[in-house]
Parts: structure tokens; sequence; C-alpha cells
């Protein structure tokens, strides 16, 4: 029998709109046609990560990827001073060393939630984004941040080490011998120098941070979501295995854009000088 989230005719925005109203933590919203919204939501602690908060992100996600209107989602943190300053250190002064290990477990696989989805994610980084804050945004296909944001992994500190992907992003992104550096000392990156060190791909004034990232997103809901996913898919897969396989991956990727129909309509559209119009891709499963 197929779940109501399944069903092609469920009506998902209602389902969104229902469900989002319970979370505690998080906003779920849908800002225009094909763009979602995530807001993390704790402002008085900063938006800190705690188990429920990581539970409600899930069921987010859970929405998102099930929504075909679903184009873009944007990921950002309530009020204008942080993104996400960390794990709620609260709860985690509490833990076993067990319970760190399935929290640790918990919040790898719903940060890796975002690669595996089909659409773009774009963080938008608004202040702190500090630890667990920082290894939400290394999650996202895109960070774009203000000017007053400020990125560190300052786990040491707390006599621990990034436990949500921090110590394998950040080198992935960055280069072993700069993110050993920056995950030893704990220090503080600007957002000049996250942008000269290519942590964030762009930086606004921070006024202005919400429409440079909606009109990112709103430039890529023209894009084929066909072709989106595919990149992504590609992409992200290729990072982890050697190249010769990447590159056989890239030409099966290739074929199977080439067996869609969405490249038959952009071709034609660019020999007919129009603006092609693509449909959002329908789940599959
Ligand atoms: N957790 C809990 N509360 C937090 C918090 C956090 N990460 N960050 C801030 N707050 C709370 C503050 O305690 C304060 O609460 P009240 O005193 O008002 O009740 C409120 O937010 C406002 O913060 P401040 O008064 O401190 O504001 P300031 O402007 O003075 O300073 C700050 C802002 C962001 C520089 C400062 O709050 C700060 O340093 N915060 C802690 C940042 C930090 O260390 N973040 C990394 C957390 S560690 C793992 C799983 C996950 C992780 C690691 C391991 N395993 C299970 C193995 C991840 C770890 C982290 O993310």
């Amino acid at each position: 029998m197929q779940t109501p989230l399944a069903n092609k005719e469920f009506d998902h925005t209602n389902t969104i709109n229902a469900l989002a109203d319970k979370f505690e933590n998080i906003r779920l919203e849908c800002l225009e046609t094909g763009i979602y919204q995530i807001c993390i939501h704790r402002p008085k602690i900063l938006n800190a990560l705690n188990l429920q908060c990581l539970e409600e992100l899930n069921t987010c996600l859970d929405l998102i990827d099930s929504n075909p209107d679903v184009r873009v989602l944007l990921v950002t943190g309530a009020g204008d001073k942080a993104f996400v300053a960390g794990a709620d250190i609260a709860y985690m002064k509490q833990l076993s060393a067990q319970a760190a290990e399935n929290f640790s477990a918990y919040g790898n696989q719903t940060f890796s939630r975002f690669s595996q989805l089909k659409v773009p994610v774009i963080a938008m980084v608004n202040g702190y984004a500090l630890g667990g804050g920082c290894e939400l945004a290394l999650s996202c296909d895109f960070i774009i941040a203000s000017d007053k944001a400020c990125f560190a992994q300052p786990e040491v500190n707390l006599a621990i080490l990034p436990g949500f992907g921090g110590s394998q992003r950040l080198t992935r992104r960055l280069g072993l011998s700069l993110a050993i550096e920056l995950v030893m000392t704990g220090r503080n990156i600007k957002s000049d120098e996250a942008l000269k060190l290519g942590l964030v791909n762009h930086v606004y004034p921070a006024d202005s941070l919400n429409e440079a990232g909606l009109e990112l997103a709103r430039g890529l809901t023209h894009k084929s979501p066909y072709a989106l996913a595919a990149i992504k898919q590609l992409m992200h897969q290729g990072e982890n295995i050697p190249l010769d396989q990447a590159l056989k991956l890239e030409s099966q990727s290739f074929a199977l854009t080439f067996a869609g129909n969405d490249r038959e309509v952009a071709m034609q559209a660019f020999l007919d000088k129009s603006q092609a119009s693509f449909r959002s891709l329908q789940k599959t499963s």
C-alpha cells in the first residue's frame, strides 16, 4: 500500500504546513514556488542543536525528500546572531560515552541526508556557525555567508572533537593541513577569511543575505531538476572514489542525462532561442 507521502496526488504543501506547526525547534516553510526553507529555531541559545532538534530536522528532511514540488532547499538559523552555535553543550554535558557515540552517529546520519537529497541545498550563514553549526553548513551544497559570519570548530576547547562530520568534511574542503590547524586550535574564521579559504561560496552584507539566498535559489529553479540531481549525485559520489572510477561514473551519468527528456527540451530551446521550462522530478520510490 502506498503511504500518503508517496502518493503523487497528495497535497504536500498542506502536509508540510500541518506537520511544521508541530516542530518546537525548527521552522519549515515554502518561501516561493519550489523554494523551501528550514530554519533552526532556538534563538535563546543561539540555535544550539540537541537530540530533539536533530529528530525534528530528520522529519523535515522526510517531508522535503517526499515532496516533488521542492526544487531548492535553504537552511538558516533564527535571528541575526547565529546560524547555529554548535551542539547544545548543556545537553552534551550529561551524555555517557555510549550516548555520545549515538548522538554523533545520529547527527552524522542526519547531516549526510543533505547531500543525499536530489535538490540543491544552500546554507545561509548569518552569524556564528560553530562546531555542529559549521558542520551543518559544510553538509550543504552551497554556503553563502553574511559579512558578520564567524566559523569555527571549537570542540577542542570543550576537550572533545567535532562529532558531526567536521573533522572529515573540513579536510575534504580545505585540505588536511589547514583543517588540522582549525580543528586543533578551534580558532574563529571571519567571513572574509572564509571566502579566501574557499570555505564559503559568497559573502554578502548581512541585510542582503536572505535576498541573495533567494536569488541563488530562484536561478536554480530554472535549471533542469533532473540535471541538478544527476550533478549532485555524481559530484558527491565522485569525491570519495579514485579518479578513474569517478570518470567512469561521469560518463554513465552523462549518458543518463541524454536519456532524459530535459536534455531534449533544453537543447531545442537553445536552438529556438527560447527559454526552456522543466517539470519537477517525480518521486520514484
Ligand atoms: N550550547 C548551549 N548553549 C549555548 C551554546 C551551545 N553551543 N552557545 C550559546 N549558548 C547559550 C549561552 O549559554 C547563553 O545562554 P544564557 O546564558 O543566556 O542562558 C546564550 O546561548 C547566549 O550566548 P552568550 O551569552 O554566550 O552569547 P555571547 O554573544 O557572549 O557569545 C558565543 C556567543 C557563540 C561566542 C558563545 O555563546 C559560545 O562560545 N558558545 C559556545 C560555542 C561552542 O563552543 N560551540 C561548539 C559546541 S561543541 C559529538 C557530537 C557533536 C559535537 C561534538 C561531539 N559527539 C557526541 C561525540 C559537536 C560539538 C559542538 O558543536
